[in-house]
């Protein structure tokens, strides 16, 4: 056995055996893949193809990039989760304008409940979630700064739950249990309300207790508030790190952008030569102190927790988060082909949290999209994301 493989059984348990059948056929096929990296090329699924007959020795990706070949292989079945990482990139929930305030600012008005619900975080390995509206991470919800937020929390659960915002608003509602109405219990409701203050990329999880296990189990979920002036044109992109304990140990098994391992090695995120790409990144991993953000080929301006409209970090090519940081990055890519992002902790980045984007020139957009399972209205939803009013993106 070699000591790759021999570290990944010790350090995390065998990716949570407990789970039966499906988890360690998944982890005889990491550990395959392990051996296999070992003496041989290593080399990444095409895109569009069957992921298992595609770890094959043509090289063609691996002549792009020196990782190891440490992938997870299959396909998650993103219609029966309900939800797919693909579409979260560009899934915002606006609320309902159900009106006015006094002084003339939109009243948006959101529905969101709690629920227990089953989901495929990678290929055969199913983790028992905690959600917001039955997704992990929960609805993103936008909104303009001074909007005037109603969010209406049903918890439809097994355990207390609560919603926690970052931002300013009073102590009534912060969800947080023994404060206010604290802790929703089951079959019980609440509304939360504030002004959406300060404009940023922030979030929003569950705060009861034991907090690492509601967070952890999925109860999080993306929270921008656009400036009032708006950003320059970009296509934007939700990107929440997270990860998964499989076996309840208190380390995760499984980590990724949006939830699903590797989904977006085996569907590159389409992009423009040249156009502008505003990511909102927001990391919530649980168990590890720091997770981290890199991209491949490229530099980003940061722009930390959002709440600046100049950068606070300029020419970047990677940035670190602990739990509850976040950050916009603004980047645009010179040459076509695909480019790699991923942890720049290589365990996370082999266990899931690893990427690409595939840039193409304008007129092979369409073909792109296809390629991934998208249409025209991913893109028209990238490209038109912003709450308040902002020129087209070229
Ligand atoms: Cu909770």
């Amino acid at each position: 056995m070699d000591s790759s493989i021999r570290r990944l059984l010790t350090r995390r348990g065998f990716l949570g055996l407990s789970l039966g059948g499906a988890a360690s056929l998944i982890s005889a096929n990491i550990l395959g893949r392990t051996a296999q990296a070992q003496d041989e090329t290593p080399v990444y699924p095409t895109p569009g193809a069957d992921a298992t007959t595609s770890m094959n020795h043509s090289g063609e990706m691996a002549a792009m990039s020196g990782h190891g070949n440490m992938m997870l292989v299959g396909a998650v079945d993103h219609q029966r989760n309900g939800f797919d990482p693909m579409q979260m990139l560009v899934d915002w929930d606006y609320g309902n304008l159900v009106g006015e305030t006094d002084d003339g600012r939109p009243i948006r008005e959101y529905d969101i409940s709690a629920g227990d619900v089953e989901i495929e975080i990678a290929p055969g390995i199913f983790f028992p979630a905690w959600t917001f509206n039955g997704r992990v991470p929960g609805p993103s919800i936008r909104c303009a700064e001074n909007d005037h937020l109603r969010l209406n929390f049903s918890n439809f659960s097994s355990h207390p739950h609560t919603m926690h915002f970052h931002g300013f608003h009073s102590a009534e509602m912060d969800g947080v249990p023994g404060v206010g109405r604290g802790a929703i219990n089951p079959g019980e409701s609440f509304t939360y309300e504030f002004e959406a203050d300060p404009f940023g990329c922030h979030l929003y999880h569950c705060h009861a207790l034991p907090l690492k296990r509601h967070i952890h189990k999925g109860m999080y979920g993306a929270y921008v508030i656009d400036p009032l002036q708006g950003r320059p044109p970009a296509r934007e992109f939700m990107m929440m790190m997270n990860a998964f304990d499989t076996n309840f140990d208190g380390g995760n098994e499984i980590y990724a952008v949006n939830t699903v391992g590797h989904e977006f090695m085996q569907r590159p995120i389409p992009v423009k030569v040249g156009e502008l790409i505003r990511v909102y990144l927001i990391n919530v991993v649980e168990f590890d102190l720091i997770n981290s953000f890199h991209i491949h080929a490229n530099f980003f301006n940061f722009y930390d927790h959002g709440t600046t409209l100049e950068p606070t970090g300029r020419t970047l090519d990677t940035i670190m988060m602990a739990q509850g940081q976040r950050g916009i990055l603004e980047f645009d890519f010179r040459w076509p082909g695909k480019y790699m992002f991923h942890a720049h902790v290589s365990e996370f980045a082999e266990l899931g949290w690893m990427g690409f984007f595939n840039v193409v020139e304008p007129g092979d957009y369409a073909a792109a999209l296809a390629e991934v399972g998208l249409d025209d209205e991913w893109d028209f939803k990238g490209t038109h994301a912003s709450t308040v009013n902002q020129p087209e993106v070229s």
